[in-house]
């Protein structure tokens, strides 16, 4: 089969493409390497189609769509603060990048379309865990956008019949992920920070909560959903089902790397949103997803990968 990933070269994409390389399948990758970067498939360099281009870019994402059987859709400009601060060009990645990918998809008669969706969809909803069935409230425009390309999934497989399903990700991490910009995800600044005997910084008083989720866990949701029979059409949580605070997470951390458990405490950050937890029992039925790998083993293998790949090097 042959898989296109867009934004395969960012950090939960070319986890994919490692996967999707060691069993044997065809991938292609297109990515503008605005946030991702080359190095993430340096070692599967010749065994994936690499496709420099932009997903806003409809006649490159068309060509690249070309001979495609499954869409992982992972290119987007993640961060809310980013969001924040600049909410046309994340508007313009992730929900005009988003129904070029699906209208190409649509073209070519690809037999699905896997989106990387995200749990800020939920906003600050009191319920605790989140379930899909639940009124979407998102409170910042990286939240409206990537819900935005959940809706388009849905109404390009009423409309046109074209076989997609959206994975509501929350907060992964692992191998990979880009500790280099103030828009990075807490635990590759947090890891990153500790290793190089830095003090991180904590917006708020640390008492907010994550189900963070290891990228194996969601590899393994987003290969599930390519095949499960009862997903076209719907959106699933991809989550561990349990959370745990920065302040918990700071002190497992600064456990296993054999430091102090200090940080910076500062302001909140506009569009935060306070607790967040996942109810996988939809993806557990429909997909047979299993996140396997629990938070401490992830936080492990994560501060592993750090250290020996010099990507922690201050
Ligand atoms: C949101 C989504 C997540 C994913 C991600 C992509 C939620 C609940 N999650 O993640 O699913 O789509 O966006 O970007 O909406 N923080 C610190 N110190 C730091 C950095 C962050 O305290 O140095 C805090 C931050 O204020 C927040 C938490 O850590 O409370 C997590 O921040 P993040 O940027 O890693 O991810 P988040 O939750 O915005």
């Amino acid at each position: 089969m042959t898989y296109l990933i867009t934004g395969g070269a960012g950090f939960i994409g070319s986890a994919l493409a490692h996967e999707l390389v060691a069993r044997g399948e065809r991938v292609r990758v297109l990515d503008n390497l605005a946030t991702g970067n080359k190095k993430n498939l340096a070692d599967i360099v010749g065994r994936v189609e690499f496709v420099a281009a932009d997903i806003c870019d409809l006649p490159a994402v068309e060509r690249a769509m070309q001979g495609v059987d499954y869409v992982l859709h992972q290119a987007a400009l993640p961060s809310v603060p980013r969001s924040v601060q600049d909410p046309l060009s994340s508007h313009r990645a992730n929900a005009d990048g988003t129904i070029n990918v699906l209208w190409a998809a649509k073209q070519a008669g690809v037999k699905r379309l896997v989106y990387a969706g995200s749990s800020s969809a939920y906003g600050d909803t009191p319920t605790l865990p989140k379930v899909e069935s639940m009124i979407p409230n998102p409170l910042s425009p990286y939240a409206v956008n990537k819900l935005l390309g959940e809706y388009y999934n849905k109404v390009f497989h009423r409309c046109y019949g074209l076989e997609t399903v959206s994975l509501r990700y929350f907060n992964i991490f692992g191998p990979r992920q880009d500790p280099t910009s103030p828009y990075s995800g807490v635990l590759s600044l947090f890891i990153t920070k500790l290793l190089n005997k830095q003090t991180p910084t904590i917006y708020g008083d640390g008492e907010q909560s994550r189900d963070f989720n290891f990228v194996a866990n969601a590899v393994q949701a987003n290969l599930l959903a390519c095949i499960a029979p009862n997903a076209p059409g719907n959106v699933y949580n991809v989550g561990t089902g349990s959370r745990y605070t920065l302040n918990q997470t700071l002190a497992m951390l600064a456990k296993i790397i054999g430091v102090e458990p200090r940080a910076e405490y500062t302001a909140l950050r506009a569009g935060d949103i306070r607790d967040s937890q996942a109810d996988i029992t939809a993806a557990r039925r429909d997909l047979g997803y299993d996140p396997k790998v629990t938070f401490e083993e992830g936080l492990r293998q994560t501060v592993d990968w750090y250290r020996t790949s010099g990507a922690a090097a201050a």
